[in-house]
């Protein structure tokens, strides 16, 4: 496709959808749209947004569980909820439930299951029971992140790669329930050795570049000694999740947020204990994340 195509797709693609940004940098709410009925061109417009603004939100929807699998299905091939979690109903379906005696508040900052060496390329969540006050989501942008490093600090992140592991999130879980987890890229997880990742990751659409490495599953760069490692890690945690790398959603009855897990990060904010929250998440299959060195073999797919 020519550039100047890419440019006219691009238009019609925005005409179709009514977008209010949540920010210069990253996040939207999409207005008017009803995620049961969409149109084809609406669709294409929806991915077209979510790549571009990385975090959407659709306001007044009233979703089933069958919906929201539904309306993913349109938009990408789906995964089993979580590879480790359990969840009742469809198997597509992740509920995230403060009532759950499993429950614990994700209140670390994270990109979804990058513990796998296909983590999913976004999470889709809708809102089911809200507490009165709190339970707010954030969320940074990892590609912001990066470009707003010194070209020093990006050029040394480019050269390095991360060891993930889910152990410490999901060992002990996947253990209580006699190791047995879910299906992941066509294999029953049973175990989670750790996998490796570029620290900075090359988006597969746009070619942009993010960091991609995070507090909840990243145990160590590779390569370097421990105390490198904490050094460097300390350091991209606190440049990743700089407020001016932040948006923050107060969810009402009937949203449904989709994040781009390639370009971004995020944290459940923990202060409603006691109350009920009640969220059902989805996750679309994402590809294998490679980083600027091997960029060259990769062309964006958009
Ligand atoms: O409950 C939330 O707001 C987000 C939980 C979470 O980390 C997720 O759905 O991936
Ligand atoms: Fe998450």
């Amino acid at each position: 496709m020519t550039t100047a195509t890419t440019t006219t797709a691009r238009s019609a693609e925005r005409r179709e959808l009514t977008l209010e940004p949540l920010g210069p940098s990253f996040g939207a709410v999409v207005h008017d749209l009803d995620l049961t009925e969409l149109t084809d061109a609406q669709v294409a417009a929806v991915r077209a947004a979510f790549v571009e603004h990385k975090v959407l939100f659709f306001t007044g929807q009233d979703l089933t569980d069958a919906d929201q699998v539904a309306f993913a299905s349109r938009l990408g091939d789906l995964t089993a909820g979580h590879p480790v979690a359990l969840s009742d109903g469809p198997t597509e379906i992740y509920r995230i439930d403060s009532s759950d005696p499993e429950f614990s508040f994700s209140d670390v900052w994270h990109t979804d299951v990058t513990f796998m060496t296909n983590p999913p390329a976004a999470s889709i969540l809708r809102a089911v029971t809200l507490p009165d006050t709190g339970g707010d989501t954030s969320w940074a942008d990892s590609q912001l992140a990066y470009d707003s490093l010194s070209a020093p600090v990006r050029r040394l992140v480019d050269g390095l790669t991360a060891v993930h592991d889910g152990n410490r999130e999901w060992g002990a879980y996947l253990r209580r329930h006699a190791d047995r987890g879910n299906e992941w890229d066509g294999a029953v997880v049973t175990s989670l050795p750790p996998v490796e990742h570029p620290v900075v990751r090359v988006h597969p659409e746009t070619g942009r570049k993010g960091l991609f490495v995070n507090p909840g599953f990243t145990s160590h760069i590779a390569g370097v000694s421990d105390a490198e490692s904490r050094g460097i890690l300390d350091l991209l945690y606190a440049h990743l999740t700089k407020p001016e790398h932040t948006i923050r959603h107060r969810w009402s009855p009937g949203d449904v947020g989709i994040w781009d897990n390639r370009a971004t990060a995020h944290y459940a904010n923990n202060d409603y204990s006691g109350k009920t929250r009640a969220m059902a998440r989805v996750t679309l299959r994402g590809d294998r994340p490679y980083g600027p060195a091997d960029a060259d073999l990769h062309s964006p797919t958009r």
